[in-house]
């Protein structure tokens, strides 16, 4: 069995969002339109930029709380990558709200459920795991796909993957299914060098 074989749930599962289910919310296709009420760019890092979760378990627990807050609070997700110690993803939110209303609470929530989870396995109670997020709304289209391909391709930018799909928490793979072949060519051709994101995030290489 390869690495990228492997399962991706975890032998512990934990629940985020208190849902029964802990099955990956695999998100629907991607639109590749922005969004009237916003679409948003959005980076969250760990507290002092510390590994908090490294590894496999830890990793998925992480990519699958992501993807179930952003479903359990109405965004549509397009693009994510998940390390040790930060997180970018891209996504439009609701229809129901202008702008990011709900941002903060939910990723409040995420941030919250995955704390007090690995706080446990660490016998740390109450030990700050994460430090902030920071947001940004795209406006322009060259810029929004310049982005989307920005975090599709950010374990290879990190240094863990010689090619994006065969990191398992990153949109990469699944965008490569779930789109057409035009519009991943389209997408994967945006320039990304020019992309201006806060990510001075060294990820540890162990997963
Ligand atoms: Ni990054």
């Amino acid at each position: 069995m390869t690495r990228a074989d492997k399962p991706l749930q975890p032998a512990t599962p934990t629940p985020t969002t208190g849902s029964a289910s802990i099955d990956t919310p695999w998100p629907h296709a991607p639109t590749h339109l922005l969004a009237a009420t916003g679409t948003y760019f959005v980076t969250a890092g760990t507290y002092q930029k510390l590994h908090q979760f490294r590894g496999r378990d830890r990793l998925s627990v992480l990519q699958r709380g992501l993807l179930t807050v952003v479903r359990d609070f109405g965004w549509s997700i397009e693009a994510w990558a998940v390390f040790s110690n930060h997180y970018h993803f891209l996504g439009h939110s609701p229809a129901s709200e202008q702008g990011a209303a709900s941002l903060s609470r939910m990723l409040g929530l995420l941030h919250e459920k995955t704390a007090s989870w690995i706080n446990g396995l660490d016998g740390e109670p109450g030990r700050k795991v994460w430090h902030n997020f920071w947001e940004t709304r795209l406006t322009y289209e060259k810029s929004y796909f310049a982005r989307l391909n920005y975090v599709h391709r950010n374990p290879v930018k990190h240094g863990l993957v010689p090619v994006a799909n065969q990191y398992p928490w990153c949109s990469a793979a699944w965008f490569e299914r779930a789109a057409t072949p035009a519009q991943v060519k389209t997408i994967y051709a945006f320039p990304v060098d020019r992309v201006n994101v806060y990510d001075e995030f060294d990820v540890n290489v162990d997963w």
